[in-house]
């Protein structure tokens, strides 16, 4: 296979050897620790409860034997229980909504921005953005990291920053084909909100001035980068990040990383690890724990994300030596166990956009209005009304059967059906446990 040499933005982060990058992790590890013991708070007492006063006590080979945190921790210290710096030296604060209406918060100081800055900077020049380039920055502003993470980003490598923000799409729509951005950040389900937008509006992909994309903050399939990039006429990339770690930027796909994404991991090191804490070995799905190395807002030691991928070394050959990460599964959390067959909502998703006729607006549904017998629904909508919704749904459900080996009841829906989101994260599965079905037509 051909290797390309890729632009590094940052060599000596991403381009120096692992020995000497693990030098660097471990120094900053002990740096760390170091800062949350001298705050003194919930987490120096955690630290301490395992015998470590000092940074000097703790070695990277060892992390993975100390205990983890999670949002639960988040939750319990709301809204700054977990804050190690002085109130004056945080400058901002992001967030996401969260599950259940509980947010979580997350304190930067102006440390922290910078390190955003960089990662984002990085992410953007993986993908070939540069300061002469215009970016359509189509992801929401506000708590939720993804605007200002890109906005950040972009402003360092002296690109120009269109913040669109989410929805609006019209003036999105114009916008695109009067500025020639080509560069497009947003969610994936937003990519293709835009592109049916664009498409209605009888504007094609070579009216566009379109390169490459930058989508992530959800879940979405090698199908869906078809469709997007088919609808868009860019390169699709993957971004990945949580607002508990920095946002977006903690890991980010390049053209050169054959569809894996590049961990910058000298800031935030990761690990995959079983049910159990215990990590696994490269290339086994196992969940994502991070450390932060450098964060002095609210620095975490090995958060449990809930995000399941499987991470791999470097590609061979490449100036790019950063650990790389795959597409997410899923959410741990999110997990589906359909009559002992575990299945994740993304694999669902790989095979009903395998299929031409489906447009990328599904909805799996969990039914546990009988919480001893759950089913699995799952409502697609084909892209064209003349589509034979009784011979669709019969294959869909034999090839979901086939391919992953679960039953489900395939509900084919009117173009329009599945609720929509103009902004935030699409909702690809839903939890079905007592009033009227999520989805007309199911149940
Ligand atoms: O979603 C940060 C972000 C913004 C990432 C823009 C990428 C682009 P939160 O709102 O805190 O932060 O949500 C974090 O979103 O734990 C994953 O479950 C999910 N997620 C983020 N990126 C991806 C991705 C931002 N590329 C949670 N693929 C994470 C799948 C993703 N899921």
């Amino acid at each position: 296979m051909r290797t390309v040499n890729p632009v590094l933005t940052d060599p000596d982060a991403e381009g120096t050897s692992p020995e000497r990058r693990a030098v660097l992790q471990e120094r900053r590890l002990r740096g760390v620790v170091d800062r949350i013991l001298g705050a003194g708070g919930v987490l120096a007492g955690r630290l301490r409860a395992c015998g470590i006063h000092s940074g000097r006590d703790v070695r990277l080979d060892e992390l993975h034997l100390l205990p983890t945190l999670s949002k639960r921790d988040l939750w319990d210290h709301y809204p700054f229980g977990l804050r190690v710096v002085e109130e004056r030296d945080v400058v901002c604060v992001h967030g996401s909504s969260g599950t259940g209406g509980r947010p979580t918060l997350i304190p930067y100081t102006a440390h922290d921005v910078d390190v955003w800055a960089q990662v984002m900077a990085r992410a953007l020049g993986g993908a070939g953005v540069s300061a002469r380039s215009r970016i359509h920055n189509a992801y929401g502003y506000g708590l939720f990291t993804g605007g200002l993470g890109v906005h950040h980003g972009g402003m360092r490598l002296g690109a120009t920053v269109l913040p669109l923000s989410g929805g609006m799409t019209e003036r999105q729509v114009r916008l695109l084909v009067d500025l020639r951005a080509e560069v497009l950040c947003c969610t994936p389900s937003y990519a293709i909100h835009l592109g049916e937008a664009l498409r209605a509006a009888g504007i094609g992909p070579e009216q566009l001035g379109l390169r490459v994309g930058v989508f992530g903050a959800e879940p979405w399939t090698p199908e869906m980068r078809r469709q997007i990039e088919e609808l868009l006429g860019l390169r699709a990339l993957d971004i990945y990040g949580l607002s508990e770690i920095i946002g977006p930027g903690v890991a980010c796909e390049s053209l050169d990383s054959e569809g894996m994404l590049n961990v910058a991991e000298d800031h935030f090191y990761v690990e995959a690890v079983d049910a159990d804490g215990v990590p696994v070995p490269d290339g086994t799905p196992g969940e994502l724990v991070f450390t932060t190395l450098t964060k002095t807002g609210m620095p975490l030691i090995r958060y449990r994300s809930g995000d399941v991928a499987s991470l791999a070394g470097p590609v061979a050959g490449s100036a790019r030596t950063l650990r790389r990460m795959s597409k997410l599964l899923g959410r741990a959390d999110d997990m589906l166990v359909v009559r002992g067959v575990n299945v994740y909502p993304t694999e669902i998703e790989s095979v009903l956009l395998a299929d031409e006729r489906v447009s990328p607006h599904y909805l799996v549904v969990e039914d546990r209005r009988v919480a001893s017998r759950p089913e699995l629904w799952v409502a697609v909508e084909p892209f064209a009304d003349a589509v034979d919704g009784e011979a669709l749904q019969r294959e869909l459900t034999g090839a979901l059967r086939e391919r992953l080996g679960i039953g489900c009841a395939v509900t084919v829906v009117e173009p329009g059906v599945v609720p929509r989101t103009e902004t935030g994260k699409a909702r690809r599965l839903v939890r079905w446990s007592t009033g009227d079905a999520p989805v007309p037509g199911i149940g």
